[in-house]
């Protein structure tokens, strides 16, 4: 038998995603940090050969390599354990939930007065260094250079901003909407839509949107999320500022 080894970054929301989902299978795995930020780890040749995309997190089932939050808690809601598939609005619910630009909810704050965003400029010169070094992955590093242009065009931009931000605030209510009816995201049972709901409020309480959901029945869906084993268990993180993300 083989020990499943999911690939990932403590802070990074996709990973939190995945890692509720393994915990509240009752998975035994082991974890494998990837420094997503100081040494940009995901560019080493070793982790690419996993994950072609160079983002985590990755989930190794011995040998079975599974790339992508959605595809990853599908994944793991096929392993035994309790049933986490939801209702039949479960993988809206996922692309929903997955959907903001989460980025962009981080580094609207870190912006200098002009509307530049020194970490995403920073990303962009490694990028393209890492281009010169590595032409062998060309394709996703010109991929990713080209992202990084937009994102900061993007940033540059306080009504796409402001865009993001009133759609973000619409799933919210849709969420809430949601939990108003019944116990869970998609139904009547804990299911992968919660891991993914618990992630992002966990993330927007870090951002202070907080008042979003205050007296909806999301305040006391998060609370009770917040008091599942797995919050802990899983390492997810609602507290701190967005400066340690
Ligand atoms: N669609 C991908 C997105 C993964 C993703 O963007 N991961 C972020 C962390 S949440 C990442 O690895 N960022 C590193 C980078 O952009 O270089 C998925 O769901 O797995």
């Amino acid at each position: 038998m083989y020990v499943p080894v999911l690939y990932d970054h403590r802070g990074s929301i996709c990973s939190q995603m995945a890692r509720l989902a393994l915990v509240e299978k009752g998975v035994v795995f082991e974890r494998r940090e990837v420094d997503i930020m100081e040494t940009n780890e995901q560019f080493e040749p070793w982790y690419v050969a996993l994950n072609p995309k160079a983002v985590v997190p990755t989930l190794n089932l011995g040998g079975e390599v599974v790339t992508d939050t959605i595809r990853i808690v599908n994944r793991v809601q096929e392993m035994d354990g309790p049933d986490l598939s939801g209702d039949g609005t479960t993988q809206d619910w996922l692309r929903d939930i997955m959907a903001p630009h989460y980025g962009v909810l981080l580094y609207r704050n870190r912006l200098d007065p002009d509307g530049t965003a020194p970490q995403i400029i920073a990303r962009g010169q490694l990028l393209q260094r890492l281009l010169e070094g590595r032409p062998e992955m060309a394709s996703l590093l010109e991929g990713r250079i080209e992202g990084n242009r937009r994102f900061q065009a993007l940033l540059r931009n306080p009504d796409e901003i402001a865009e993001h931000l009133a759609s973000t605030q619409a799933l919210v209510a849709r969420m809430a909407e949601a939990v108003d009816r019944k116990p869970y995201i998609a139904g009547e049972t804990y299911s992968i839509a919660d891991c993914f709901a618990t992630a992002a409020l966990a993330r927007f309480t870090i951002h202070g949107f907080e008042d979003w959901w205050q007296q909806t029945a999301l305040e006391g869906y998060y609370t009770r999320m917040k008091a599942r084993p797995s919050f802990s268990a899983a390492e997810v993180i609602d507290t701190g500022s967005e400066r340690d993300l």
